[in-house]
């Protein structure tokens, strides 16, 4: 008998894989965990039927989520990871030498725990010695720290449960003060095509906060409809193009200097996603 996962990604549109089995099925404090093994992208990590990484894809989305605020910034040393408990986020940021320390702050241990169990691709992010992992609430974190981190990545789930106020201008603000100066937040902000609203709310949320944003586009095959947005801010300077100062890690295989700034550049379909939150 065949067995195949779905996640409906709207009401109306579903993405299939068929999978050669489950390897594990799990009621966290936060959420239901499944790992899977599919036929076309490996391993899948879901979060209640959500899918959040495949073994596959996940190059294009930590790349990008990654590498465009470490490649803007002139010395990123201090990075914070809000959420990304499979250990992806980390893995790229210590690629970079310049990292001095990386902090994760995920509030689900259990997602943690599966990752080094299945995904040793993804998990490899939490052996380095320069990375320190707290179990917490990413908000309540953030909003203890000031002028503490160079970077701040927000590698999270969809705007519902925890996750929503990881979405919301208050939640930008206390990032603006946990930046140090020049320092650089960077958000996955869910599909245009699929999530506009999320899109639009992001833009306004750290517009309020950092007097700009950034949207920046890139293919992502197993999330809702396959193109995904990275929105970055930052009160000095301009994160669309890569500094020349900043070395480019090895070994890449989604991001380039040119896809860098290639990726700022948005179709007029977008743009009028965000004109309400960039017009006067
Ligand atoms: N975080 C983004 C997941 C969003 C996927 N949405 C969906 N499948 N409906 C992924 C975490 C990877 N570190």
């Amino acid at each position: 008998m065949e067995l195949w996962f779905s996640e409906h990604q709207t009401p109306d549109l579903s993405l299939g894989l068929r999978l050669r089995r489950t390897l594990h099925r799990e009621h966290t404090r936060f959420q239901e965990l499944l790992v899977v093994d599919s036929e076309a992208f490996g391993r899948v990590l879901c979060l209640d039927g959500t899918i959040q990484v495949t073994e596959r894809d996940e190059f294009f989305y930590h790349e990008m989520l990654v590498h465009l605020p470490l490649m803007a910034h002139p010395d990123p040393r201090r990075v914070l990871v809000i959420g990304g408990g499979d250990g992806g986020s980390l893995r790229e940021i210590c690629r970079h030498e310049v990292v001095e320390a990386a902090v994760q702050v995920e509030i689900d241990p259990a997602v943690m725990a599966a990752s080094r169990a299945y995904l040793p691709t993804l998990a490899v992010g939490f052996d380095d010695p320069r990375v320190d992992v707290r179990v917490a609430d990413g908000i309540a974190f953030v909003r203890e720290h000031r002028e503490a981190f160079d970077v701040i990545i927000c590698d999270s789930t969809d705007p519902v449960g925890p996750a929503q106020g990881l979405f919301e201008a208050d939640f930008y603000r206390s990032c603006r003060t946990a930046l140090r100066p020049g320092g650089i937040l960077a958000v996955q902000s869910e599909s245009p095509l699929v999530n506009a609203d999320v899109v639009r709310r992001v833009a306004l949320g750290m517009n309020a906060a950092f007097g700009q944003s950034h949207l920046a586009l890139g293919p992502m095959p197993t999330y809702p409809s396959g193109l995904w947005s990275y929105t970055l801010a930052t009160a000095a300077g301009d994160p669309r193009r890569p500094l020349p100062s900043r070395p480019l890690p090895e070994r890449l295989r989604y991001y380039t200097r040119d896809i860098h700034a290639a990726s700022f550049l948005l179709p007029p379909f977008v743009e009028e996603i965000l004109a309400p939150a960039t017009e006067p």
